[in-house]
């Protein structure tokens, strides 16, 4: 694997552990606010992002390239309300998505069609995930001034598993 794709990959490894940190920081930010519901979907969110950081630390181990182990930033999660929340989710996946398609650049780039075919789970991934941090701020546009709904988004949140 060419240095340039490998450099990114890792990079990756990082900004994904980060996500996880990230989504724990608004799911603490849910409990100290009594929405577990909340709380819980993106305490599921974390693992999937620890989920997405390990594919890729096994794809590079797997083509025989180190993995570096980078210190994970600092988390600010210090919110205003909800949808504060919910928009600082969803500025991050947009984030993360331009993340991944400058690492398919660059595998286009260096012909390495190996990592090219790794990343297409990831491009379509991050169509979800932008499509579930847009959908968040619109219901909590559309319920969350109203306590009952509140309450209600609240229950349907906690069934995520
Ligand atoms: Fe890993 O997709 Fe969200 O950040």
């Amino acid at each position: 694997m060419k240095k340039t794709v490998s450099k990114l990959l890792n990079a990756q490894v990082n900004k994904e552990f980060f996500s996880a940190y990230l989504y724990l920081g608004i799911a603490k930010f849910f409990t100290k606010q009594d929405l577990p519901g909340f709380a819980n979907w993106y305490k599921v969110q974390a693992e999937e992002e620890t989920e997405h950081a390990m594919k890729i630390y096994d794809y590079l181990l797997d083509q025989d390239e180190d993995v570096a182990l980078d210190k994970i930033a600092a988390v600010n999660v210090d919110f205003k309300d909800a949808l504060e929340a919910a928009k600082e989710a969803d500025k991050h996946e947009r984030y993360i998505t331009a993340e991944i398609e400058k690492i398919m650049d660059a595998a286009v780039k260096e012909k390495d069609y190996r990592t090219q075919i790794f990343l297409n789970w990831f491009i379509s991934e991050q169509e979800e995930e932008e499509r579930n941090s847009k959908e968040m701020i619109t219901k909590i546009e559309m319920l969350g001034s109203d306590k009952k709904n509140l309450y209600l988004l609240d229950k349907e949140l906690g069934s995520r598993e």
